[in-house]
């Protein structure tokens, strides 16, 4: 009996540490892309002697950060990483190299790498250097962490999710409109920790566009769907500071306004043709508001679940009651119903958040 205490305890203590890697890894959130986030801890003794996350790509990744921090302390000692250690020459060296450099004694890592050129050679390595390795840390959770990266990796398509904002009588209200103001944050958050999202051009024209007011954020880029837009398409709302972040697709050759923006024009817009591209540019995830579909992007998502476009669909239930008298209340569908899987709700400022995955 005495035994199996002890194992559940240093069961505990790895789910801690690791916990804490996901912590580290979500400070950079929405400025690693197409790199995941990931976080590492190093201990010795019981003691953490070294923290250390990926802050951007280019930058060097999260276990040097940490080994640095850590010193001649990291001998000896084990390192918790939330995701598989590299074994590449990449725009930075491997972490392998720096882990056995380092003389650490054992590595916990969340889960394996899904990018092919590392999958399991950063453990292989390890292991060959003599070094104690164990998988699987909180595996559900340092999967969640970089859904979007492995997604991308495993598809070569953009993570997609459909959003939505209700009020409590069931109203989809847009976020740039109706309703905008009494939001609790979270569209801030999603705006800060997606890569894209994804807008009509009649939406572009009419409003501001989405930002994250949370200080310090990435901003995402702007996916602006021109479909059947006359030659000439004006978008008042984009400053020229955001103009280099957008991309206008469109179906036949335009001229955008402010100049500088990008124009890609498709043979045909489907959301397969868009989440690849948006992948091939380094986008892992985007944003599809549903408010928007139910205009101009239906057939776009018709049979997303069928063809497994979209991942993941998220609803933001605020506490309000809106009139309906004079909106155009529109409600997206598709041709199918189905349960979301792995469903979750919690409250951020008096909102009620719904996430689920297709
Ligand atoms: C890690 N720790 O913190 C990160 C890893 O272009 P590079 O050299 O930065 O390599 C990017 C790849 O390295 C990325 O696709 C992923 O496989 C891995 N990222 N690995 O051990 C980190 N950011
Ligand atoms: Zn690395």
């Amino acid at each position: 009996a005495g035994v199996r205490c002890q194992a559940q305890a240093a069961g505990d203590l790895d789910r801690h540490y690791m916990r804490r890697c996901v912590e580290l890894a979500r400070k950079a959130a929405g400025h690693t892309s197409p790199n995941p986030m990931v976080g590492c801890v190093i201990v010795r003794d019981g003691r953490v002697v070294g923290e250390g996350f990926h802050p951007k790509a280019g930058q060097p990744h999260a276990e040097v950060f940490a080994l640095r921090d850590a010193g001649d302390l990291a001998e000896n000692a084990t390192a918790y990483v939330s995701l598989e250690p590299c074994n590449h020459y990449g725009r930075t060296p491997p972490c392998t190299e720096a882990l056995i450099n380092a003389k650490v004694k054992e590595v916990v890592m969340g889960m394996t790498d899904p990018n092919p050129i590392v999958a399991s050679k950063g453990i292989e390595k390890l292991q060959g250097a003599g070094i104690d390795v164990r998988v699987g840390v909180e595996e559900v959770l340092c999967r969640k962490l970089n859904e979007a990266y492995i997604h991308r990796m495993l598809t070569g398509k953009a993570f997609a999710t459909l959003r939505a904002t209700l009020s409590m009588n069931g109203i989809v209200t847009n976020q740039l409109g109706k309703g905008a103001d009494l939001s609790g944050g979270y569209y801030s958050q999603l705006m800060k920790e997606y890569d894209g999202v994804i807008i009509s051009s009649d939406l572009a024209k009419m409003s501001t566009l989405p930002v994250s007011h949370e200080a310090g954020a990435n901003q995402p880029q702007y996916i602006i769907i021109a479909q059947g837009e006359s030659s000439r398409l004006h978008i008042p709302s984009l400053s020229e500071e955001h103009a280099s972040k957008a991309i206008v697709l469109a179906d036949s050759p335009i001229t955008v306004e402010p100049a500088g923006v990008e124009v890609a024009v498709l043979r045909q817009i489907d959301l397969d043709s868009i989440l690849q591209l948006l992948a091939q540019r380094g986008l892992c995830s985007v944003l599809v508001d549903f408010r928007e579909a139910g205009e101009s992007f239906a057939s776009l998502l018709n049979d997303f679940q069928e063809e497994k476009l979209v991942q993941k669909v998220v609803v933001e239930v605020l506490p309000v009651w809106l009139a309906s008298e004079g909106l155009n209340n529109l409600a997206f569908g598709g041709s199918q119903s189905f349960p979301l899987k792995n469903v979750e709700h919690r409250e951020v400022n008096g909102s009620v958040l719904l996430e689920g995955y297709v």
